[in-house]
C-alpha cells in the first residue's frame, strides 16, 4: 500500500461527500484504493466483488488496459484544447463512432461532462428546437414521478424523487409529471417486462388535455428507472408513450444514463425496446466511468433545424469548457474499442437468462418482497423495518461490504448492475453472498 493510500479518520473532515451519510462514514470509513476487472481492493487489503459497476458506469470492468493506455498517451500529447470555435480530432472521431452505434437517425452528438449536464442539455435542445422551428409556444417539460435525471435544476424539476426536490425552492416552472409505473401489487416477482401498467402512458393524454399540446415541448423518461429502485416499464408502455408524443408533436427524450452502453444486452435501451426517441441522454458507460463525460444524441431533423441563418453565427448558445475534451474523448475511444473487441454491448443478452434465474432464486430469501430484472440489471426489494424505512437495506449494504461484495441500495431496494464482463460463477457468488447477508439480517 502506498503512503498516499494511508488515510486516517482525522483527515476526512474537509471533503463534504456527495449523497453520503458523512458523519457515519467518517466514523467508519469504507475506502477503495485500487481495482482490477470485477474487483476493488480496500484500504485494508480486502477484495470486494463489484456487483454495481461502480455507480452503474464501469461497464467493461476496472482498469482496462486499452482505456488506461488511451488516457496515458493523450495526457502527454494534447492535454486540453479550447472547446468553443476550435476542435481536436478525437472529439470528432468519438462522435462518429458513437453515431455508428446509436439507433438509426440519431447521428449528432453534443458532449457534456456528466449525466446531469446531459439532461440539462437535452431539455435546452428540446426548448430551443421548438423555438427555431416556429413553435416557441411549446415551453412545458413533462417528467415522471420517481424519475432521476441528475441533480441540476432542470433535472430535479422533471425528476420525481421527493427528497432530491423538496429543499430547493420552486424549481423550473411549466413542468408536469406522468405517474410512475411501479405496481407491486400486480407485478411483483415479474421476470423481465411486467404485464400490467401500459395504460399509465395514457396519462399523457390527460396532461395534453389540461395544458394543450401546443404548450408542451418534451417528455423525458428513463426507459428503465434506475436510481429509484429499478422500475421496469410495463409491456407496451414505452410504445404508447412514443405514439402519443408523435401524435402531439412532443419530443420524446430517453434518459439512458444507466441503460446505455450495453447494460440491457443491446447498445441502448432504445434498441432493446425497438423505440427510437428524438433525443437520447447518456454518460457513465460512455467512458467506462474513467473520465467524466456525457453525450446527448439528437435526431437529424432536430440538429438540422438549428443549422440555418448566417453561417458566422453560433447556432446553439450552450456548451461547457470541457465539452469533448481530449482526455475524455480518448477515454471514450478506448472504451468503445474495449466494448467492440469483447462484444460487451451485446454480451448482456447472452447472460440475461442466467442472471434472471440466479436473481429469482432469492425469492424465498429472508425479507424479500419483490425481485425485478431486465438485461444485466436487477433489484431485490426488502420489507422495510417498521418506522425505519431504508435502514434494513442500508444495513445489508454495510454487511455486504464487510463480506466483500459491493451492492447499491436505494430505499429498501438492493440494486445490482455488475460490469458486463461478469462470469456465471461470479453471478452465483453475488447471489449466494446476498442470501447469506439476508439470512443474518434483522
Ligand atoms: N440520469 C440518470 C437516469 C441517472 O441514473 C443521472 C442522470 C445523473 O448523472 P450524473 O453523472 O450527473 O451523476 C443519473 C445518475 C444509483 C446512482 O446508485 C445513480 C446515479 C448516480 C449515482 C448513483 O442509483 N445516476
Amino acid at each position: 500500500m502506498s503512503a498516499s493510500n494511508n488515510v486516517t479518520p482525522n483527515d476526512l473532515s474537509a471533503f463534504w461527500m456527495p449523497f453520503s451519510a458523512n458523519r457515519q462514514f467518517k466514523k467508519a470509513p469504507r475506502m477503495f484504493v485500487s481495482a482490477s476487472g470485477m474487483y476493488y481492493t480496500t484500504a485494508d487489503g480486502r477484495q470486494v466483488l463489484d456487483a454495481t459497476a461502480g455507480l452503474w458506469c464501469v461497464n467493461a470492468g476496472h482498469c482496462r488496459p486499452r482505456i488506461t493506455e488511451a488516457i496515458q498517451q493523450q495526457a502527454g500529447e494534447l492535454d486540453y484544447a479550447p472547446a468553443f470555435q476550435i476542435g481536436h480530432p478525437k472529439a470528432f472521431e468519438l462522435a462518429n463512432q458513437l453515431s455508428a452505434i446509436a439507433p438509426e437517425g440519431l447521428d449528432h452528438v453534443f458532449f457534456t461532462n456528466s449525466g446531469s449536464e446531459s439532461v440539462e442539455t437535452a431539455l435546452k435542445i428540446a426548448l430551443a428546437y421548438h423555438r427555431v422551428s416556429g413553435q416557441g409556444s411549446r415551453f412545458r417539460l413533462i417528467g415522471r414521478e420517481r424519475a432521476y435525471h441528475g441533480v441540476n435544476f432542470g433535472g430535479i424539476s422533471v425528476g420525481g424523487i421527493v427528497p432530491n426536490r423538496k429543499m430547493f425552492g420552486t424549481l423550473l416552472t411549466g413542468v408536469d409529471h406522468l405517474p410512475h409505473t411501479h405496481l407491486p401489487e400486480k407485478n411483483a416477482f415479474t421476470r423481465g417486462e411486467p404485464e400490467h401498467g401500459a395504460e399509465l402512458a395514457d396519462e399523457l393524454e390527460r396532461i395534453v388535455a389540461l395544458h394543450d399540446a401546443s404548450t408542451i415541448a418534451a417528455v423525458i423518461v428513463e426507459p428503465v428507472a434506475g436510481s429509484t429502485g429499478v422500475l421496469i416499464p410495463p409491456k407496451g408502455y414505452l410504445q404508447r408513450l412514443r405514439d402519443l408524443c408523435t401524435k402531439h408533436g412532443i419530443l420524446l427524450i430517453f434518459d439512458e444514463v444507466i441503460t446505455g452502453y450495453g447494460r440491457m444486452g443491446t447498445p441502448f435501451a432504445a434498441d432493446f425496446y425497438g423505440i427510437t426517441p428524438d433525443i437520447m441522454v447518456t454518460a457513465k458507460g460512455l467512458t467506462n466511468g474513467v473520465i467524466p463525460m456525457g453525450a446527448v444524441f439528437v435526431r437529424n431533423e432536430i440538429h438540422d433545424a438549428f443549422m440555418t441563418g448566417p453561417e458566422h453565427l453560433i447556432e446553439f448558445m450552450h456548451g461547457y469548457t470541457y465539452s469533448g475534451n481530449p482526455m475524455a474523448a480518448a477515454a471514450g475511444l478506448g472504451t468503445l474499442a474495449t466494448y467492440k473487441e469483447e462484444g460487451l454491448l451485446t454480451r448482456g443478452a447472452e447472460l440475461a437468462p442466467y442472471w434472471e434465474e440466479a436473481l429469482h432464486s432469492l425469492a424465498d430469501a429472508r425479507h424479500v418482497i419483490d425481485i425485478r430484472n431486465v438485461g444485466l440489471i436487477g433489484a431485490i426489494e426488502l420489507s422495510p423495518i417498521e418506522g425505519e424505512p431504508t435502514k434494513r437495506a442500508f444495513t445489508a449494504f454495510r454487511k455486504a461490504f464487510e463480506k466483500g461484495l459491493l451492492i447499491r441500495t436505494t430505499g429498501d431496494i438492493i440494486a445490482l448492475s455488475p460490469p458486463l464482463i461478469v462470469s456465471r460463477a461470479e453471478i452465483d457468488q453475488i447471489v449466494s453472498m446476498i442470501r447469506e447477508i439476508l439470512t443474518d439480517l434483522d
